[in-house]
């Protein structure tokens, strides 16, 4: 039936079926294995998942007990168990630009879509609100001076981030509302390109003031500082590797670009050496990353310090913080005793650091082999072993790298705003690690799944209240739309005192604590819990939205303690140099009481934060901000694991589909009345069953068509201008329509045959 895909197209989005249960080895959930509806039928096109867990598109033959003959692709004829087939969507909707507008919106349906877009360099598409970006690892032709003033004057409307920057800017403007874009997805998956292409949007729209530019040069500046090479992503956004980094990866940018780049006369002030002489940087034996030459990368970053108007007297200091990390890895210690405390080695390296930071040599050294501390009401002081001494060492060197990247992006802030904000209004970008789920999961991915949790709640309600205004506005009643929410995860995360994270801090206070005595504490206060499941050994299990992942608490304690120790703040605040002051007393304003006083009050002096405890903070304080602004959705997608073009792998692009919530979004708006169909349509396609028809008004023949078909009230609701039904309700009206033209069609072609 021609007619049949044509109607489809402008927007009969009824789906017979339902998202397709997970495979076995990636996270399954049983939201997605509703039962399948679809009524297999000859000549209808369907998937079929091959053993390799691809999906092959083809034909049903025939079909009868059970089992259906399907034409695969090249001919290939299968016989198969009718349930293991899936609906696919009439040729006519291939490549929509809106995975919302296709009839079934099952997985194999929604990955095809996607390919077959990118195979186009269509890498936008939209899934209802979101916009789905996937890495084309090449350059593509969608932007540029040509294509922001085509968004600009809408004359184009096919999905893009320029699109979402248009909107989010008349959102701010109409609304009075600040905005917000937030972008997930897994590393190298495009999310920080992204962020950039908005701004590239955004600053267009700027009259040329010059903060336009201003706001653009920021990029270079927080890429060196924020971002190294990883084995996933030459430009990945990183955090704290400045002391350790593993073989084939880099540390951030800017350290290779200094020891390249910089001028003879600052190498002499600095003391600086090339990159393999320093200890943190050689680890890992790479050096270099392909195409990019780091002497230039020097100078544009200093380009970009002078137009945020950095001052040269500041660049200089944070060159010297620079060196001064860089010289700290090379400080070495010997053996003293036989207990293992150990003395630094007065050498070049501890004379140049004390040179750098202002400090005096002496109490740089006391500071790196022991530690202060009060006994009962003694102030005694302990030595250091080697391996605590080393541990301070790099507490240090991270803890000035981090201050110091703190504090540069506060230059930058202070820079931009000076006089320059009009109307107090703003667009923020986020650009944020997306889920995580490895074989081997650690506290990063415990702490950025939970950032991720917070996300997806957040992004679940505005959906709801999308959802919820176009109820309202037409007269239904949304009470009867029950949205799922992930508030259950969520408490089991953050509930006091029983909760993962207050567990963590209460075991990491524990001078006998351990990993393992951390995941038994978990098994035994959580097992009730349902996203909670304890794991053999020192493992446990989250049920998170995406899916769920098993955490290994090896190394929980430690990472979750804040190493850096007060003897080395108050090196720090001994300096002369002006940086290091500035760094010391921002670290003492942020250290709190301490974690569990009990526990710790005959060792401790002053207690800071746990690493959980603040990244918590950090969270709330970001989600807050995000919580008055209305918020764009940008998913990006990698489409394979080599940075390459043209490459799409159809089980890794499944995988982030359900990991960034875009399956989500479908069964969102799939749990509500997710089929929506105007009276007048809905009279137009349905009105000729009607047995007597007493009124020509579309509302009225569409409400006498629901009960002649007897359609249970709960399954739909008649708004003032729409028809809203739940899933799959319209395939019975749909079958009776086609099982009655087709017996019209019959007739007439008998009627013709006899006339032939
Ligand atoms: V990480 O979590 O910070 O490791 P991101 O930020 O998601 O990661 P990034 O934006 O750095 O990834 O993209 C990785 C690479 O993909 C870039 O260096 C580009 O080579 C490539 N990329 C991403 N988006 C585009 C695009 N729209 N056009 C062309 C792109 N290339
Ligand atoms: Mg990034």
């Amino acid at each position: 039936f021609e007619d049949e895909a044509v109607e489809e197209k402008d927007g009969l989005a009824d789906s017979g079926a339902s998202p397709l249960p997970a495979p076995s080895s990636s996270p399954t959930d049983s939201r997605w294995s509703d039962t399948n509806t679809f009524a297999v039928k000859k000549k209808l096109l369907a998937w079929y998942q091959l053993s390799n867990g691809d999906w092959s598109l083809g034909k049903i033959l025939s079909s009868s007990g059970g089992e259906s003959l399907i034409s695969l692709l090249e001919d290939k004829v299968l016989r198969v168990n009718s349930e293991e087939l899936l609906p696919a969507n009439p040729d006519i909707l291939d490549g929509v630009d809106d995975l919302m507008q296709l009839s079934y919106l099952n997985e194999p349906s929604v990955l095809y879509n996607l390919q077959y877009r990118y195979s186009q360099d269509m890498i936008y598409t939209k899934a209802g609100p979101v916009l789905v970006a996937v890495n084309p690892f090449k350059h593509v032709l969608l932007y540029g001076n040509d294509f922001i003033e085509a968004y600009r004057r809408k004359s184009v409307d096919s999905p893009h981030v320029y699109a979402i920057a248009d909107t989010a800017m008349r959102e701010m403007i109409r609304d009075e509302v600040n905005q917000s874009i937030i972008i997930s997805g897994e590393s190298g998956a495009g999310k920080t390109e992204t962020a950039k292409i908005a701004m590239q949007y955004l600053a267009s729209l700027g009259g040329g003031s010059g903060i336009e530019y201003e706001i653009l040069q920021t990029n270079p500046i927080l890429e060196a500082f924020g971002n190294a090479k990883t084995a996933r992503n030459d430009n990945s956004s990183r955090f704290s590797r400045v002391v350790q980094c593993a073989e084939g990866e880099r540390s951030y940018h800017i350290f290779y670009q200094l020891c390249a780049g910089a001028s003879l006369a600052l190498r002499e002030k600095l003391n600086l050496r090339a990159a393999d002489e320093y200890k943190y940087l050689r680890q890992s034996s790479c050096f270099s990353i392909a195409g990019v030459n780091d002497a230039e990368r020097f100078h544009l970053v200093v380009e970009a310090m002078n137009v945020v108007h950095i001052s040269k007297e500041d660049q200089h200091n944070v060159f010297a913080m620079l060196a001064a990390v860089l010289w700290l890895g090379n400080i070495t210690f010997t053996v003293i005793d036989n207990e293992n405390h150990v003395e630094v080695v007065q050498d070049e390296g501890v004379n140049t650091v004390a040179k750098l930071i202002g400090c005096d040599v002496g109490q740089l050294k006391l500071a790196l082999s022991t530690r202060k501390m009060r006994v009962g009401n003694d102030n005694i002081v302990q030595k250091l072993t080697l391996s605590q001494a080393i541990d301070t060492r790099d507490a240090l060197a991270k803890s000035l790298y981090a201050s110091l990247f703190e504090w540069l992006v506060e230059q930058i802030n202070k820079s931009l705003e000076v006089g320059k904000r009009r109307t107090g209004r703003s667009i923020s970008i986020l650009d944020i690690y997306g889920f995580e789920s490895f074989d081997k999961n650690s506290f990063e991915q415990f702490c950025i799944n939970y950032a991720n949790e917070r996300l997806q709640q957040h992004f679940n309600r505005h959906l709801f209240k999308l959802e919820q205004e176009e109820y309202i506005q037409d007269g239904i009643d949304w009470a009867k739309v029950d949205f799922e929410d992930n508030q259950d995860c969520l408490n089991l995360f953050e509930k006091k005192p029983l909760g993962l994270l207050s567990l963590l801090d209460e075991e990491s206070t524990f001078p006998n604590g351990t990993d393992l005595t951390f995941a038994n504490k978990l098994k035994q206060h959580l097992n009730s819990n349902s996203c909670f499941r304890g794991e053999r050994g020192k493992s446990f299990g989250v049920n998170h939205y995406a899916g769920e992942v098993v955490y290994d608490t090896t190394g929980f304690l430690e990472k979750n303690r804040d190493l850096l120790h007060m003897d080395s703040i108050q090196l720090l605040a001994s300096c002369k140099c002006q940086l290091p002051q500035i760094f010391a007393s921002k670290m003492l304003s942020q250290s709190d009481k301490p974690l569990g006083l009990s526990h710790r009050s005959s060792v401790v002096d002053s207690q800071k934060l746990s690493v959980a405890t603040k990244f918590k903070g950090q969270l709330f304080q970001l989600m807050q901000r995000l919580e008055s602004t209305t918020p764009h959705f940008i998913r990006c997608i990698k489409p394979n694991n080599f940075q390459l073009p043209g490459t799409y792998e159809q089980q890794l692009v499944l995988q982030q589909l359900r990991c960034c919530g875009v399956l989500e979004v479908v069964r969102i708006s799939r749990s509500g009345f997710p089929t929506r169909m105007s009276h007048q349509k809905f009279a137009r396609r349905y009105g000729f069953l009607l047995e007597s028809v007493s009124s020509q008004d579309p509302l009225s023949v569409s409400v006498a068509i629901l009960h002649q078909f007897n359609i249970l009230p709960e399954m739909y609701q008649v708004g003032y201008t729409k028809l809203f039904f739940r899933t799959g309700q319209i395939g019975v009206l749909e079958d009776t329509r086609n099982r009655t033209l087709h017996g019209i069609l019959r007739v007439q072609s008998c009627f013709r045959g006899h006339r032939a």
